[in-house]
């Protein structure tokens, strides 16, 4: 495999600093990634040269900005084989994304009494988004509970549906175990019931090619700022037949085609969804962010990080005391979530960021899985493309060194 890895540290500025005098090593990519110098570089080229607002002037520069902003939304489409752009609505985030589809959905689609499935191993933002509808519109939340080994319980999921089974809203990876679902297998069994599926892809597209049409969900949703992009822009796909049955989620310019005070009408999709001036150079940045994981092959990158995450759970568990939360190596994404005999999490990560070690503690936005879990949080390491193993040898050394502190 081609893979040169100091040659791509290179192009993550931030990775040559230091903190406190030791050289950063950055473990935090499950909350979000660094970004390339070419990523910033095309936003920083776009205010420039090139800045107007899209959708709107027939001047060169708002046409050129429209350009760049719909060439975009075809990267996007690319990325995820969406099957039209029509399908890529630009957000700020997963967390929007899943709001406007519970808040749209919902008021669309669920009446009193209908029902939600999720999953226990979910981020806060697909339980409260839907928490939010279920108290506006008497809805019902169903909680698809996983098993020891932090895996989906899939013959306990088929038992939930029931004829007020409106939609089901999973995780494609779980932020905290790293599990891999299997979404697929989730909405075939959701589509045999006649029910829509949303997945949430905020910690899959970074890490390993995703092909809507093959998973064949209904909606899909994921952050820039995850995947080597901007904050600010995530994506939200949804199949056309599902955008153009609920209703818009916000109102404004772009949203509409025509406005009177006696009626108004929606625009096409997915503009309907767009209301406002978009955040048309986080698109820009976004693309870019998206061309560059593709260039190096997501394949590539997801062997690079399996190949990190075996040897890093190897390693750890090596140290006495280790807890590993989670499925086996070989079943899991690049996210390590682990306590170390009764030191508390926040004690170690506080410890090891004075050795330059940046990573995440606390109960990661998932409080109901820390509860199943009967923890209060864990230390989590997550990983990038540009992770090595010498970076990983200086998390275990750092661990061993706390541990004699204690
Ligand atoms: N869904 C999952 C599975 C996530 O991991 C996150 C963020 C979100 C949704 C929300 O994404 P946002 O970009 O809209 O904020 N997860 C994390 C994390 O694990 N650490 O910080 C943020």
């Amino acid at each position: 495999m081609n893979y040169q890895i100091d040659k791509i540290r290179e192009d993550f500025p931030i990775l040559g600093r230091t903190v406190y005098g030791k050289p950063l090593v950055y473990l935090d990519n499950g909350a979000t990634t660094q970004k390339p110098r070419c990523v910033v570089d095309a936003m920083t080229e776009e205010y420039y040269n090139v800045n107007a607002n899209v959708h709107r002037g027939v001047h060169f520069l708002s046409q050129r900005a429209t350009d760049l902003h719909e060439q975009s939304r075809e990267t996007v489409r690319k990325f995820i084989n969406a099957h039209s752009t029509n399908e890529i609505v630009f957000t700020r985030g997963t967390t929007e994304s899943i709001n406007l589809v519970a808040t749209c959905f919902g008021d669309g689609c669920m009446d009193e009494g209908d029902e939600v499935i999720v999953s226990e191993m979910e981020h806060h933002s697909n339980i409260v988004s839907w928490q939010l509808v279920a108290q506006r519109k008497g809805i019902k939340l169903r909680v698809i509970p996983i098993n020891d080994e932090g895996k989906l319980c899939l013959e306990e999921y088929e038992k939930l549906f029931n004829e007020h089974t409106k939609i089901v809203s999973v995780t494609q990876v779980s932020n905290v175990l790293g599990t891999v679902n299997p979404v697929k297998e989730v909405v075939r069994i959701a589509h045999k019931h006649n029910v829509p599926v949303l997945v949430d892809g905020a910690q899959s597209t970074p890490h390993f090619a995703v092909d809507v049409q093959d998973i064949d969900c209904d909606f899909f949703a994921f952050s820039g700022h995850k995947i080597y992009g901007p904050t600010g822009i995530g994506v939200l796909y949804g199949k056309e037949k599902w955008l153009d049955r609920i209703p818009p989620y916000m109102g404004g310019g772009e949203m509409i085609k025509n406005v009177s005070f006696e009626k108004t009408t929606f625009n096409e999709l997915p503009f309907k969804f767009e209301a406002g001036t978009p955040d048309y150079i986080a698109t820009t940045g976004l693309a870019k962010a998206l061309d560059y994981v593709s260039k190096l092959g997501m394949d590539n990158i997801l062997a690079h990080e399996q190949e990190l995450t075996r040897y890093a759970i190897e390693q750890m568990n090596q140290i006495e005391g280790m807890k590993i939360f989670g499925p086996s190596a070989s079943e899991r994404d690049a996210v390590i979530s682990f306590q170390v005999g009764d030191i508390h999490h926040l004690d170690l990560g506080t410890l090891l960021d004075r050795l330059g070690i940046a990573i995440r503690t606390g109960h990661h936005c998932a409080e109901p899985l820390m509860h199943r879990l009967g923890i209060q949080g864990t230390a989590r390491a997550s990983f990038g493309l540009y992770n090595t193993k010498e970076e990983i040898d200086i998390l275990v050394t750092g661990i061993e060194r706390i541990k004699k502190m204690f």
